[in-house]
C-alpha cells in the first residue's frame, strides 16, 4: 500500500523546492506612458522590510532633525544584499548595460518622511548613471511623475504642472525602478499631504522610509567612502 503513495506529490521533490525559491519574484508592472518605469509590488517580504527598517533605525541615521543620509562607496551589508537579490529575481529590471555593471549600485540615499512630508519634484543629478532603484518601507505614499522641466534651476521650485502628471501608489515593500525616459525625461516627487487618494480610495500616510540606490558616473567617485546625515 505504501508503494502507492506519491511522496513527491505530498511533500515535493528537492527540485521543486529549488524551483519555488526561484519563483519568489513578483510580477513587474510597466507603464506605457513612461518607458523605463517599473514597479514591483510587494517585492520585499515582511521579514526583509523589517530587517532593513531596523538596520536603518539602529544605525541612528534619523536622529534629531536628520531625515536624510547618503552613503557613498562600498555599501554596508544591510543594503548590499539588494544587488544580488535584484540580479537573481529580476534580471531584466534594467537593460543589460545596467545589469552587467559592477557594482550595480555604489550610492544609497536613505530618506525618512514624517507623516505628511514629501520631496520636491526632481530629476536625479546627471552625475549618477542610469538605473535607479527605490525601495519603500513602513508607509504608503503617492509618487507623482511629471514631464521634466527644461530649466533645471527650477527643480528647486515645486512643479505644479498637472496636465501630464502620473501618480504611482507606492506601498511598503514595493520596489520602483527608473531608467531611460523615466530617469531622464520625467521628474519624480512626493507631494506633502496627510492622505493620498488613488482610484477613489483614501490612504492615510504614516512615517515612511525609503532606500534609493544609484551608481555614480566614472570620474564622479568620492575620494573616500563617506556617509553624510542631514536635513532634506
Ligand atoms: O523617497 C522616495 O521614494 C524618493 C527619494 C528621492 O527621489 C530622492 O532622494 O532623490
Amino acid at each position: 500500500m505504501s508503494n502507492n503513495i506519491d511522496w513527491e506529490d505530498l511533500f515535493g521533490s528537492d527540485d521543486e523546492e529549488v524551483e519555488e525559491e526561484h519563483q519568489n519574484h513578483k510580477p513587474i508592472t510597466t507603464f506605457d506612458v513612461i518607458p523605463g518605469l517599473k514597479l514591483i509590488k510587494q517585492a520585499l517580504s515582511h521579514q526583509e522590510q523589517m530587517s532593513l527598517t531596523h538596520a536603518l533605525i539602529d544605525r541612528n541615521y534619523f536622529t534629531g532633525n536628520a531625515n536624510q543620509a547618503m552613503v557613498f562607496g562600498e555599501l554596508p551589508d544591510f543594503i548590499k544584499w539588494i544587488e544580488p537579490w535584484v540580479a537573481e529575481n529580476y534580471p531584466d529590471l534594467f537593460g543589460q548595460d545596467i545589469m552587467s555593471r559592477q557594482p550595480l549600485f555604489d550610492q544609497a540615499i536613505l530618506n525618512m518622511y514624517k507623516k505628511g512630508e514629501g520631496i520636491t519634484s526632481h530629476v536625479d543629478l546627471l552625475r549618477f548613471e542610469d538605473g535607479i532603484l527605490i525601495i519603500s518601507l513602513m508607509s504608503s505614499c503617492i509618487m507623482t511623475m511629471r514631464p521634466a522641466r527644461k530649466d533645471t534651476a527650477s527643480y528647486h521650485a515645486e512643479n505644479t504642472d498637472d496636465s501630464k502628471k502620473y501618480d504611482i501608489l507606492l506601498r511598503p515593500g514595493d520596489v520602483l525602478a527608473l531608467s531611460q525616459e523615466a530617469r531622464y525625461d520625467w521628474e519624480h516627487g512626493i507631494p506633502s499631504r496627510l492622505v493620498d487618494e488613488m482610484d477613489g480610495q483614501y490612504i492615510e500616510r504614516g512615517t515612511r522610509i525609503s532606500v534609493t540606490l544609484r551608481r555614480l558616473k566614472q570620474g564622479e567617485q568620492e575620494m573616500q567612502p563617506t556617509t553624510t546625515i542631514s536635513e532634506r
